[in-house]
């Protein structure tokens, strides 16, 4: 049996000569792993090209980077909101509405999260630290000092709780638990959330972690952290990986 094809958003150099498409070898290498094989997608594939690889993808994997430009969820631009770029949020917006069309099972990862939301009309935090620091209450109501989502130790290192709900959400059968330790690096978090989505984990501070579509036939799941960091010690984060690639095959071999 084939195995089947994940298209990878890439990033893209914003403001810097030579312009470049680039993507970490660590979702490669856990796209690989789980039994997929991982395409690039580029801002930078024109129509034809893009709708090409697009019949031939099974599964699309949208990856982390910068900023979303915030005039996509109709606000300003916060001093904090870095790297963006218009020819990969226009990417990876119309790759999202391509795969809720299309039936295309999708996994979104740290920006990639934020992309699904915007793409269904949800806002974002453009800057956590600054934006949602006087929301953090404990479940007593006391003000807790911020989490930090910006973490400064190696990028495979947990560094934070995440709570999954149980009760029906795909996220807690892919990774069979209620509580994970996750890496965090994203300076932004889903605000309000986009149309169909439902959150489905958070932070202790309740920033809002992992998401997936009401609809649970079709294969949408998002998560905050970046799973494809932790592979070589985190079972549900190959479990992540492995889920996307089995729904993949099963499209593939349909
Ligand atoms: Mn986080």
């Amino acid at each position: 049996m084939r195995a089947p094809l994940i298209g990878v958003s890439t990033s893209i150099t914003v403001d810097k000569s030579p312009e470049r498409a680039y993507v970490n070898t660590a979702y490669l290498r856990a796209i690989q792993a789980a039994g997929g094989i991982p395409v690039p997608l580029p801002p930078q594939l024109d129509a034809e090209a893009l709708a090409t690889l697009w019949e031939r993808v099974e599964g699309l994997v949208l990856t982390g980077g910068g900023d979303i430009d915030p005039a996509r969820f109709g606000e300003a631009r916060h001093a904090a909101t870095d790297e963006v770029s218009p020819a990969r949020d226009s990417l990876e917006l119309d790759l999202v509405h391509r795969a809720l069309e299309d039936d295309v099972p999708l996994f979104a990862i740290c920006r990639g999260v934020q992309v699904v939301n915007v793409a269904l009309g949800g806002s974002l935090y453009q800057d956590i630290a600054d934006q949602y620091r006087d929301q953090y209450r404990d479940t007593a109501g006391s003000k807790r000092a911020p989490l930090r989502h910006s973490q400064t130790e190696p990028r495979d290192r947990p560094t934070h709780a995440v709570k999954v709900m149980g009760e029906g959400t795909r996220l807690a059968t892919i990774v069979g638990a209620l509580e994970l330790e996750v890496n965090s690096m994203h300076h932004q978090a889903i605000k309000t959330l986009g149309r169909g989505l439902r959150e489905v984990a958070w932070a202790p501070d309740g920033i809002i972690e992992g998401v997936e579509l009401a609809d649970g036939d079709r294969f949408v799941v998002g998560v905050q952290w970046h799973p494809e960091e932790l592979v070589a010690r985190d079972a549900a984060a190959r479990s992540l990986f492995a889920a996307l690639v089995g729904e993949a095959r099963r499209r593939a071999t349909r």
